[in-house]
């Protein structure tokens, strides 16, 4: 009777054991660092920026969410001398105010930059700062912060 005793208990320990290290693992996860979310953006030689299939380039971001801008350039007709084909600039569109650090000269190729999404939620525009082309005044980005 008392190895059937000890026999259950040893049997209850294991299974705490093993919960234990289910629930480690399952929390896991969520204490690795957080990912940063890619946005990849074509800044076209026909001065326009494309992301994916969209018609209408549009970014929706979560206010304050860490995002990879992965911005491949490639030269429309003029650049500026320092050999930038395409700015990338961020305004709030409201009141057209620049987003600090948003402000970027892109380089013919491929650059990332990461960096926090806007805190406060609202409408965004991106726009080029390169007079790449005559087309250039249309070369924008809808960006849209949720709260
Ligand atoms: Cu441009």
């Amino acid at each position: 009777m008392i190895a059937m005793a000890l026999w259950r208990e040893v049997g209850n320990v294991a299974r705490l054991l093993l919960m234990m290290a289910l629930s480690s693992f399952v929390a896991w996860p969520q204490n690795a660092p957080p990912q940063s979310r890619v946005i990849e953006i074509l800044a076209d030689h026909d001065s326009r920026y494309k992301i994916g299939g969209q018609k209408q380039p549009v970014i929706t971001v979560k206010a304050g969410e860490q995002i990879t801008l992965r911005i491949t350039a490639r030269k429309a007709k003029n650049l500026n001398r320092d050999g930038s084909i395409h700015g990338f600039s961020l305004l709030r569109a409201k009141d057209r105010k620049p987003v600090p650090e948003w402000d970027f000269l892109l380089k013919p190729g491929m650059q990332e930059f990461t960096l926090a999404a806007p805190s406060e939620a609202g409408e965004y525009v991106v726009i080029c700062t390169v007079i790449c082309s005559q087309d250039h005044e249309g070369m924008m980005i809808r960006l849209v912060v949720l709260p």
